[in-house]
């Protein structure tokens, strides 16, 4: 007879020590505690151990080892994602791959830079600034969350509505599939249509597929002014409506994020900060701008053709314009203070939007009588982020009235945060079956084992 530690044969375990070697095959449970439990706390699972691969190499000897063992794998980056994707909640081997965090040089000509799927957002921010150019993709989790986990999520954040999400960025990546097959297109040529494009296959495939190990990535050109305003308006519609002639207006314009009053309250008293305006407003935009000459004058004047402007602050310095953005960026973490809460990251067409913000908090209150609301987020692309907490965490019908409402509004129930496990029951909601058909094809095809990250995606 075989040992088990802790549900995982000690053979399995012996031959994971031989590709990563003893000090990266986790085992103590203090020690690995942190990779169980997700950011939101909502999703909770345990593992027998967390592996830590040092290269693309070690990533193919493991899941080689996984593969003739039938032993099923969660990828994980940063472990800042919101749908339970990157936890193990059935008893998975944790991967993690936060060692493979090299950051190459930029390229300044071709405006590309090639890093390591473990290096974190903001490292590729860092590398890209002190080159003088610029890494589109931003969003809060910046310092925790990895280039592997962003594109493992098609990760969205605040400067979509002028860059496009990852997708956009991902010129190519290596990685290692299901099958055990390593690829690799990191040359970065902008055009290359020889075939399937499979750097936008896996971006969005969840860990689904296979181990994203490496990534070329886009640069932008950084500008030399950037200035942000929140802005205060008397009502949501009037926020919305403003927003949508700035996307037309204001070709300059980097993010456009919308705060309610409720929200910015909790953020302050969390927080101890201050709240921004004297008056309590609606809602709030919190917009950016910027541009190679000064886009100052460009935006005062979108401001003032705005209806329902009740009060605005400007700032120009990096420190200022950091005080603003604390009231949109920290929701997240206030709301963590109040309670687990249930996420909902829509979208719908932004003809509907205000409707919808408007009706959401009662659709909840259908199901939930003493749950509360919290709606934020990426006004600019249709996007919002609609929170819940007083809700038990596997209250499921709270979820499923959501979505239904948000399918009837014309949305979709993932804007930008992935399918993880905790949507994956309520895909067919947004996808045909002759698309989860060949998405379950190309499962099969590229993970024929079924190892790679099961519970998630197309799990129901
Ligand atoms: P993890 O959480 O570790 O993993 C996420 C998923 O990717 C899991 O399914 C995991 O199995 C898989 N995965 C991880 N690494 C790899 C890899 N190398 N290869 C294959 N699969 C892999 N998201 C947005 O889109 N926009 C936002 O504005 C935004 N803001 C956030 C703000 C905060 C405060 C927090 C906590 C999260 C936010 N997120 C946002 C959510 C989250 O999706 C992103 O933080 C990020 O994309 C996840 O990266 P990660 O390294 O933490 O991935
Ligand atoms: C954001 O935009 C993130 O801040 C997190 O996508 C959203 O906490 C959330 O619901
Ligand atoms: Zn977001």
């Amino acid at each position: 007879m075989r040992d088990t530690v802790g549900g995982v044969d000690s053979v399995v375990l012996r031959e994971l020590v031989d590709v990563v070697g003893p000090a990266h095959v986790l085992t103590d449970r203090d020690v690995v505690a942190s990779h169980e439990v997700d950011w939101t706390g909502r999703f909770r699972g345990s593992t027998s151990a967390v592996v830590r691969p040092a290269d693309t190499a070690e990533v193919a000897g493991v899941l080689d080892v996984c593969r003739r063992h039938g032993l099923p794998v969660v990828p994980q980056g940063g472990n800042t994602g919101m749908v339970g994707g990157g936890v193990p909640l059935a008893g998975e081997l944790v991967l993690d791959l936060r060692r493979l965090d090299h950051v190459g040089e930029v390229d300044v000509a071709a405006k590309q830079i090639t890093v390591g799927a473990g290096a974190t957002v903001e490292a590729v921010q860092r590398a890209a600034a002190a080159a003088g150019l610029r890494y589109a993709v931003d969003f809060g989790a910046r310092g925790t969350a990895t280039i592997g986990g962003s594109i493992a999520t098609n990760a969205g954040g605040i400067n979509v509505l002028r860059y496009g999400g990852t997708r956009e960025q991902l010129l190519g990546v290596e990685a290692v599939l299901g099958t055990g097959e390593v690829i690799s297109r990191l040359s970065g040529l902008v055009k290359d249509n020889t075939g399937y494009h499979l750097a936008g296959l896996l971006c969005g495939s969840e860990g689904t597929l296979g181990v994203v190990t490496a990534a070329r990535l886009r640069l932008v050109p950084s500008h030399r002014h950037t200035v942000t305003a929140l802005v205060a308006f008397e009502s949501v519609a009037t926020a919305i409506e403003a927003v949508s002639g700035w996307r037309s207006s204001l070709d300059v314009l980097d993010a456009a994020e919308i705060v309610l009053h409720d929200g910015v309250a909790l953020v302050a008293s969390a927080f101890g900060y201050s709240l921004p305006f004297e008056q309590p407003c609606a809602a709030h935009v919190l917009v950016e701008v910027s541009a190679h000459s000064d886009p100052t004058d460009l935006l005062a004047q979108a401001v003032a053709d705005a209806t329902g402007v009740v009060d605005v602050a400007v700032a120009h310095d990096a420190a200022r314009r950091a005080v603003l953005w604390r009231y949109r960026e920290e929701h997240t973490a206030a709301i963590n203070t109040v309670g687990v809460p249930h996420k909902f990251d829509v979208t719908v067409p932004i003809a509907g939007l205000a409707e919808f913000m408007a009706t959401v908090p009662q659709v909840v209150r259908s199901v939930e009588p003493d749950a509360v609301t919290w709606q934020f987020g990426h006004v600019g692309d249709g996007n919002i982020h609609v929170n819940v907490t007083g809700a038990a965490p596997d209250a499921e019908a709270l979820d499923e009235q959501v979505y239904r409402y948000v399918v009837a509004c014309g949305g979709s129930i993932s804007a930008e945060h992935g399918i993880g496990t905790a949507k994956a029951k309520w895909l067919p909601m947004n996808r045909s079956a002759g698309e989860l058909a060949t998405m379950r094809a190309i499962k099969r095809a590229l993970d024929p084992v079924g190892i790679m990250n099961p519970g998630v995606l197309l799990a129901r």
